[in-house]
């Protein structure tokens, strides 16, 4: 039995929901809905004290931090090999993995103000968003979201957290430069970043990865969108309605990116 404890637009989530797909291995599904703060329920804190998502347990075993998750996923079921048998590709394939993750902060703040604080104030007022921020499972959520909600997060700050994601963009550039996946064959290491340029592309953000500025960053995400697991990931529904549309971004039709790829 496999359960996975996630939510339909966290970029974490939807990479586990990437690596699951990829192995073909089936799985119930834990909604832990976000924006109605689940993920804080002692429920769910029972399941992952870190309170975030994703969570995954296999028979009674819980696994949590995607990065983690999806090695575990790839050592444990059978199927395409996700973690390559050379030992020095799968260090490069960990070593990417790492530096998103590491990115994840600055995909973070750009989410906050374009995504995750007009979805919140649509459902809650500022006063429960100020409680539920002192609430969040660690000090950087809880600085983000509290600063959010007083409209602390400025220009400056989100000038920044662009500039680190161009500097993880231009490493993808060079290290895509033998092809065709980041560590040669398919693995982890682009499961772990394309959820990443997903949400980047639903905030607007896409022009990071024209043809002309990363080209090779350009042609990788065209390929990536055009794998099943990639589109059955992204496609969860917002099971609580809206999706991104409800705060005026786009989600990018799976299909029609991958006509244009
Ligand atoms: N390092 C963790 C990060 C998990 C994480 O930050 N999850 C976010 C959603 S993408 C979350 O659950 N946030 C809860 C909150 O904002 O209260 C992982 O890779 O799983």
């Amino acid at each position: 039995m496999i359960e996975l404890y996630h939510f339909w637009s966290s970029v974490c989530s939807v990479r586990v929901r990437m690596a699951l797909e990829e192995k073909g291995v089936a799985w119930q599904s834990r909604y832990i809905d976000l924006f109605k703060f689940d993920q804080l329920k002692p429920e769910y804190l029972a399941i992952n004290p870190a309170g975030m998502v994703p969570a995954l347990v296999h028979d009674g075993e819980v696994i949590c931090e995607s990065a983690v998750i999806n090695e575990y996923i790839a050592a444990a079921f059978p199927g395409i090999d996700l973690v390559p048998r050379n030992p020095l590709k799968a260090a490069r394939m960990r070593e990417f993995t790492k530096a998103c993750d590491d990115g994840f902060d600055a995909i973070a703040k750009l989410t906050m103000v374009r995504y995750i604080l007009p979805k919140l104030r649509k459902r809650w007022g500022d006063e429960v968003l100020r409680e539920q921020a002192r609430h969040r499972p660690n000090r950087f959520l809880q600085d983000l979201h509290s600063r959010a909600v007083r409209g602390e997060i400025h220009e400056d700050e989100l000038q920044e957290a662009r500039a680190s994601i161009e500097a993880l963009l231009d490493r993808l550039e060079i290290t895509l430069k033998p092809g065709p996946w980041i560590v040669g064959d398919f693995s982890l290491a682009d499961i772990s970043i394309a959820p990443f340029m997903f949400r980047l592309s639903a905030l607007g953000q896409d022009g990071f990865w024209s043809a002309t500025k990363r080209p090779r960053v350009h042609a990788w995400y065209a390929a990536i969108s055009k794998r099943p697991a990639f589109q059955v990931a992204v496609s969860w529904p917002d099971e609580s309605g809206g999706g991104y549309e409800e705060v005026g971004l786009k989600t990018t039709p799976v299909l029609e990116a991958t006509a244009a790829g």
